[in-house]
């Protein structure tokens, strides 16, 4: 990928200069604090991460390099990642480059494919996809420079080399997990004419003959692929990284953690209660119906699928991305019409629950009627599609992380003793 790897190669130097100057000189400054209960509550808000290639203001959500996502839902993947790993906008012909590069990659091997079929039938499709990534790590070129005594300013270039040869693989990986998980009929080989994701989507094998799938693909990779530093896939990626696990473990590990229902598996939780709206009413309900329900949900100890946010304070700009977009395509289809219904209800209810500090989508809470209703039912699936697309955060970030020279991860933790005592102390 020679666009890239001039780009970052003329910039990383002058960069890692200016960081190395800037922590030399300001190194003893604070720019912030512990409390007691963000020790308890997850670090949320502490601020002891660097990333560079989004940021999530509460009030706006999430921006790219300087751009609002919603400014960026009508590019490729190709150039998002290109944006999130630069810096810079590609021009088309950097964009048709990294597409034709990404296609050059795209052959999984075979012993992959074996592994995973010799997993139990019922293995959940996030497993089959974080361990077919993991399998893959013999590949490794950084794992054998770095074997081979590689200078640690050269990190960047095989991170960059192992990340390119990931995502090019990641579609026809996600896949064949689809197809050969649910029973879909054999592999579908990729198509070298097609951009990334809608390679992605021809693999799927999902009847798309207005192209619109194929617009839903390129959407959701989009949306979904990056989300600063501190959530748990990226963070998980960066700290194991950190170690100079080569980017196989790195995200592979990332993925494992946006397989939780408070993470990414939210869209498919999210689904399976808008379903549960629709079979108990029979369609779409009243909005005193949907009130009720909404509260029953929250008075038997559960989460709302797909509202609240650890950062954001607003309406999720993604979730708004998703709605346009199915407001266009597929107004008419009652899980559509629920989701729109339950933004319009569910908020009010959360504010009056008076827990959620986010009373808002987040972007789970639309992603899922839409697959549905392209006949993409099987919602276990749905958190690999959001992992094909966040692997392109992973890889930026690492690949920045590495340019960076960026240390070991090692906080320090305490023990509840010694919370006491300092709290007592004063
Ligand atoms: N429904 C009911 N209660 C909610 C809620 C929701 N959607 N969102 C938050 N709350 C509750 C929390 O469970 C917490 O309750 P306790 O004090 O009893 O523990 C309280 O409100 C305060 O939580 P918060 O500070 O507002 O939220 P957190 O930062 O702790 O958690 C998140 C954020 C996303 C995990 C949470 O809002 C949630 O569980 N939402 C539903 C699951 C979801 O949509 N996850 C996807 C997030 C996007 C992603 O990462 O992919």
């Amino acid at each position: 990928m020679a666009n890239m790897i001039d780009k970052l190669a003329g910039t990383i130097p002058a960069l890692r200069d200016d960081i190395k100057a800037f922590v030399k000189q300001n190194g003893d400054k604070v720019i912030s604090e512990v409390t007691v209960a963000q020790a308890y509550g997850g670090m949320r808000g502490v601020k002891a991460l660097v990333c560079d290639t989004s940021v999530v203001p509460p009030d706006k959500g999430l921006i790219i390099r300087s751009h609002p996502i919603g400014e960026l839902k009508e590019k490729l993947p190709e150039a998002v990642f290109y944006l999130l790993v630069t810096g810079e906008m590609p021009d088309d012909a950097a964009v048709q480059a990294l597409t034709k590069d990404f296609g050059s990659r795209a052959i999984v091997p075979d012993y992959v494919w074996k592994t995973l079929a010799a997993m139990p039938k019922d293995s959940h499709p996030m497993v089959m996809f974080s361990l077919g990534i993991l399998a893959m790590e013999k590949e490794s070129v950084f794992r054998k420079k770095y074997t081979e005594g590689m200078k640690k300013e050269d990190y960047w270039q095989s991170t960059l080399e192992d990340c390119l040869n990931l995502i090019g693989k990641l579609p026809n990986l996600a896949a064949g997990i689809y197809r050969m998980r649910f029973d879909k009929g054999p592999r579908i080989e990729p198509e070298p004419k097609l951009d990334w994701a809608a390679n992605y989507a021809h693999m799927l094998g999902i009847s798309d003959p207005s192209g619109e799938f194929a617009n839903l693909m390129r959407l959701y990779m989009v949306l979904h692929s990056d989300h600063e530093g501190g959530n748990v896939s990226a963070h998980t990626c960066h700290c194991v990284g950190s170690a100079l696990s080569d980017p196989y473990y790195a995200v592979s590990a990332g993925l494992n953690g946006l397989a939780g229902p408070l993470h990414g598996l939210a869209n498919q939780e999210c689904l399976r209660w808008v379903i549960m709206v629709k079979e108990k009413f029979g369609g779409v309900p009243t909005d005193e119906q949907l009130k009720q329900f909404a509260w029953d949900t929250l008075n038997s100890g559960q989460v709302i699928p797909g509202y609240g946010h650890a950062v954001l304070r607003i309406t999720d700009p993604r979730f708004d991305a998703f709605r346009e977009f199915g407001a266009r395509v597929c107004a008419d289809d009652p899980y559509f019409q629920i989701v729109d219904k339950v933004f319009r209800v569910v908020p009010g209810v959360l504010k009056e629950h008076g827990k959620a500090k986010d009373p808002w989508p987040n972007v789970d809470a639309a992603s899922g009627c839409l697959l549905y209703h392209f006949g993409m039912t099987e919602f276990q699936y749905y958190t690999v599609l959001f992992g094909v697309s966040r692997a392109m955060g992973m890889c930026a970030q690492l690949i920045v992380s590495r340019a960076l020279g960026e240390a070991i991860e090692r906080p320090k933790s305490v023990t509840t003793g010694w919370v006491k005592q300092a709290v007592a102390k004063g």
